[in-house]
């Protein structure tokens, strides 16, 4: 049954002193995801459409799913025509000044210089990085519009130096794609834009069809069958794409201590909570008193009530927990254990507790710096790491749209230096063409003393 309107919306609490470890795990447990073997056998037999059907079939799926049904063409090529990117100037500012700052911060993530060692006398070994020629950035459709993912997945590209930017993102039912997104695949220089959402986007790019490019990379972030069809494509050795990262609902983990002002707290708090009703919200509250706890409570209450995703924030705030710690190592360890996406740092010398920051797609230092900002315009990227794959997966930055290529360029003096060591391992793998490769080598430039 609807919950009546007027229901608190209030974070259950954990009090981590009187907690056991197990306990307080089971409280930070992200919402369970659907079964990916019952996604995948939804998404399979769409995907093997688009590999047989190419453009019929894509097509044939946005008039069903977007109920575009006037659309002829799964793609629209640049250069694209104004009339789809009519915007007014104070969104056409917003996007300048993001786009400057994104491209700035990515620029300077450059590795111009080739890393060059000399590992031995006359043995040297490189690393040098070139851009992947094709990727696929898909942007989702649903409850909101997302031009800011647009620039964080078509800028580093284009620093980058991608030779083929193609954009999905699935149109709305008159056919058309948003006008920001328009726009910012024009800025990014993208080659294309498919006209599609869901596995079928996926699979396009994938595969490529008659008039959509066939992509090396496919990087977004996407409901769970676009993340069913992005790990599906990348296990097909076959189609010859690889993927971003696996992605999950956003999730943000605050802590605040005694200084922290409830009102800013409530306030990033509900701004990831509002994405989706399966997002998460961990608020870590280091040594409140009950009046302060109580003061984010009335805050998250009463600045939720008052935005119009109130009811994407309740589902939100249902599965979202406020853990009360004693000091800022707990808070730490528990933030490191939980592997945020967003971490959020409102603490008397925030910058100082980064050094103890394990595990987070991006943290925000300071009560000055909510979340949004680096959502939509400081620089950083927003395409992160969620359910807890921070331990092990950095966001989406330039490096995620390079290739690092090595090589080794070996002098006869070096030759000889490492010579041996080659052939006794060679010899230990019994691989004798290896050995010899060597041996063969170094008799010719003995019998030339
Ligand atoms: N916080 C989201 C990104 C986003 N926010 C897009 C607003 N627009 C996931 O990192
Ligand atoms: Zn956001």
């Amino acid at each position: 049954a609807e919950k009546p309107v007027t229901d608190r919306i209030v974070m259950q609490r954990i009090d981590s002193t009187k907690a056991s470890e197990a306990e307080l795990l089971e409280t930070l447990k992200r919402p369970s995801q659907k079964s990916p073997d019952a996604i995948l056998k939804i998404v399979t037999p769409i995907i093997e459409d688009v590999k047989k059907g190419g453009d019929k079939a894509v097509l044939s799926y946005t008039h069903k799913f977007e109920k575009a049904t006037s659309l002829t063409s799964p793609v629209i090529k640049a250069p694209f025509p104004k009339e789809l990117m009519d915007l007014p100037p104070e969104t056409i500012e917003a996007i300048d000044v993001s786009y400057e700052n994104i491209r700035k911060f990515h620029a300077a993530q450059k590795e111009d210089k080739t890393l060059q060692v000399e590992t031995m006398p006359g043995v040297v070994c490189s690393r040098f990085s070139r851009p992947i020629e094709r990727v696929g950035l898909y942007i989702p459709g649903g409850t909101a519009v997302l031009p800011s993912t647009a620039l964080m997945l078509g800028v580093p590209a284009m620093v980058a130096g991608c030779k083929k930017i193609v954009l999905a993102s699935p149109p709305r039912s008159d056919g058309r794609v948003t006008p920001e997104i328009v726009y910012v695949a024009h800025k990014v220089g993208a080659e294309s834009i498919v006209l599609a959402g869901g596995a079928q986007a996926v699979a396009a790019m994938a595969y490529g069809t008659e008039s959509i490019t066939k992509v090396d990379k496919i990087l977004g972030p996407g409901n769970q069958f676009v993340t069913a069809a992005k790990m599906h494509v990348s296990n097909d050795t076959n189609a010859g794409v690889s993927i971003d990262m696996p992605a999950g609902p956003s999730e943000v983990l605050v802590v605040a201590d005694k200084d922290a002002n409830p009102a800013f707290v409530a306030s990033d708090l509900l701004s990831q909570a509002e994405h989706g009703v399966d997002s998460q919200v961990i608020l870590i509250a280091i040594d409140l008193t009950p009046e302060q706890q109580q003061a984010i409570d009335d805050e998250v209450h009463n600045q939720a009530m008052a935005l119009p995703r109130v009811d994407i924030v309740r589902g939100a705030i249902a599965h979202s927990v406020t853990v009360q710690v004693k000091t800022l190592d707990e808070a730490m360890r528990i933030s490191n254990e939980y592997a945020p996406e967003h971490l959020i740092l409102q603490i008397n010398d925030a910058a100082k507790a980064v050094d103890q920051v394990m595990n987070a797609g991006s943290v925000f230092i300071g009560q000055w710096t909510p979340e949004s900002v680096g959502d939509y315009s400081a620089g950083v990227n927003h395409s992160l790491p969620t359910y807890g794959f921070a331990k092990q997966y950095s966001g989406v930055n330039l490096g995620s749209y390079v290739k690092h290529i090595t090589s080794s360029n070996l002098s006869s003096d070096g030759l000889r230096n490492v010579g041996s060591a080659v052939m006794q391992l060679a010899k230990v793998e019994e691989l004798e063409a290896h050995r010899r490769a060597v041996e063969l080598r170094l008799q010719y430039l003995d019998a030339q003393k």
